[in-house]
């Protein structure tokens, strides 16, 4: 088996198992120690001088070598709070009217990642296998290209692709479409976001599709499929089952005093609708004074991108909403929204999750959307909780057992909520195993398996939404 190049805006820190937030580490750590290789990426550091940032930081665990690499504090504000973060995710995300488009950041992100084909093609090996993570790398096949690097190389994007008429309202749509051109595959979340990707290169003028899911583009063929990530489901019941043991997942239970928990955990990010979700919330409330005292919401959303303006005022509006609403509904002994704001370990989350009646899963969009499958893995099978799941995450195209919601419709969304309380056990069963079966079969080592297999070989790429 050829040995496995792993790139990524950001690498994990050691000996990590996924305790911190990001779904990317824990699905592309396991597919590395199957087959041995190396992860280069970001150190997350930043370097005083360009000549610093040269230097490559080598860590080794098992078969798998990190290389790291610092950035000056002008590559990471404008390749990453810059083009990525402030450009190209509200773009992908559909948030236009969140979306600034700079210059000096595209000139900044296309240095990067010509400084990162640079360190890469140093070290690649004839048979490597090379695998481009997310919105962060979008050109380094065509750099590496230019290095003559001839390598197969494949690109997964973890997050939306939207329709070409918001796509193209990017200054630079037609360079970064380009740039996909050098793949040999390009992977999506799922069919939709694919779709709107060819369409895009259609509309463009840059080739046509030959097959399904072969397109061509000038000399070079390559192909474009859809890709769902999975988790590593039997491990995550495993950890939630034990985590029932666990201190604060103990004392978590025992302040509920019998009420039902509904839960959310998310990064705190515009993209996962937490403010749309607390006014849903609201309104049930509202709706339904029979529930006051006898339910918890409990929100976990630790900051992130905290130097992005939008962030910060995003961050400060959730903090008043949530104040608002325990402002307006609590009891001396009964607050309805507990607010955390910071990371909490994975196995107290599965834990929580195990414990919680709903899973409130509502972003405005979602490339997949991680915790709807953690929380469907961690329930109970005697006595399974309910997911209420955003329509506009791509997890609901697999998880035809969750209650699928509106997240722009707070009124719905908070009549599902009520309904999800109510469900009786029979249909909550129902619901969950159809889902369990599905995130059973389609793991995150399928994910990989097919990612690599279609890109290692021959053959078709399974057809869009093939597995649904
Ligand atoms: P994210 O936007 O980060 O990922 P998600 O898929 O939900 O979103 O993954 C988040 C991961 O972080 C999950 O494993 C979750 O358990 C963990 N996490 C979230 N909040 C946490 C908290 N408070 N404490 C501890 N852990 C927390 C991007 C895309 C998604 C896509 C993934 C993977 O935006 O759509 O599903 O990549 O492809």
């Amino acid at each position: 088996m050829s040995r496995l190049i792993v790139v990524s805006n950001r690498v994990p820190p050691p000996a990590d198992k996924g305790a911190s937030a990001g779904g990317l580490a824990v699905a592309l750590q396991a597919a590395l120690r199957d087959r041995g290789g190396l992860w280069l990426g970001w150190s997350g550091e930043t370097a005083a001088t360009e000549a610093e940032s040269e230097e490559i930081k080598t860590r080794v665990e098992g078969n798998i070598t990190f290389s790291l690499v610092d950035l000056t504090k002008r590559d990471q504000e404008e390749y990453y709070s810059g083009f990525a973060n402030r450009a190209l995710w509200p773009l992908l995300h559909y948030r236009l009217d969140l979306a600034d488009f700079d210059r000096r950041d595209t000139t900044g992100y296309f240095r990067v990642n010509a400084f990162f084909a640079r360190i890469l093609a140093a070290q690649i090996q004839p048979d490597d296998v090379i695998w481009v993570q997310d919105y962060h790398l979008i050109p380094l096949a065509a750099e590496l290209r230019a290095r003559g690097i001839t390598n197969k190389i494949g690109f997964f994007l973890h997050i939306p692709w939207p329709p070409a008429d918001v796509f193209f309202a990017m200054p630079w749509h037609r360079r970064l479409l380009e740039a996909f051109t050098s793949y040999d595959l390009v992977g999506f979340q799922i069919d939709y976001d694919a779709e709107n990707f060819v369409n895009c290169l259609v509309r463009e003028g840059l080739g046509r599709e030959t097959s399904r899911g072969t397109f061509k583009a000038g000399e070079r063929e390559f192909k474009i499929g859809a890709f769902p990530i999975g988790i590593e489901t039997a491990e995550f019941t495993s950890v939630a089952v034990e985590a029932e043991h666990n201190a604060l997942v103990k004392r978590m239970a025992v302040s509920l005093n019998n009420r039902k928990l509904i839960i959310g955990v998310d990064r705190l990010d515009y993209s996962k609708g937490i403010d749309q979700r607390m006014l849903a919330y609201e309104r049930f409330l509202e709706n339904t004074p029979s529930a006051h005292g006898k339910v918890t919401y409990l929100q976990v959303t630790p900051k992130s991108r905290s130097d992005v303006p939008e962030y910060a005022e995003m961050q400060r509006e959730i903090a008043e909403t949530a104040g608002r609403i325990n402002g307006a509904f609590s009891d001396i002994d009964w607050v309805p929204i507990r607010y955390i704001n910071r990371t909490v370990k994975r196995t107290t989350l599965a834990g929580l999750f195990r414990m919680a009646d709903i899973g409130l899963v509502t972003p405005l969009r979602d490339g997949m959307n991680l915790v709807a499958k953690e929380f469907v893995a961690a329930q109970k099978p005697e006595d399974p909780g309910v997911l209420v799941l955003s329509r506009f995450a791509g997890a609901a195209r697999e998880l035809d057992g969750a209650v699928l919601v509106n997240p722009y419709d707070m009124e719905s969304t908070g009549g599902a909520i009520a309904g999800a309380i109510e469900m009786p056990l029979e249909e909550r069963i129902a619901r969950w195993r159809s889902m369990y079966d599905q995130l059973t079969r389609y793991d995150v080592n399928y994910w990989c398996e097919s990612f690599l297999k279609a890109l290692e070989t021959q053959h078709n790429v399974p057809a869009f939404g093939s597995q649904n």
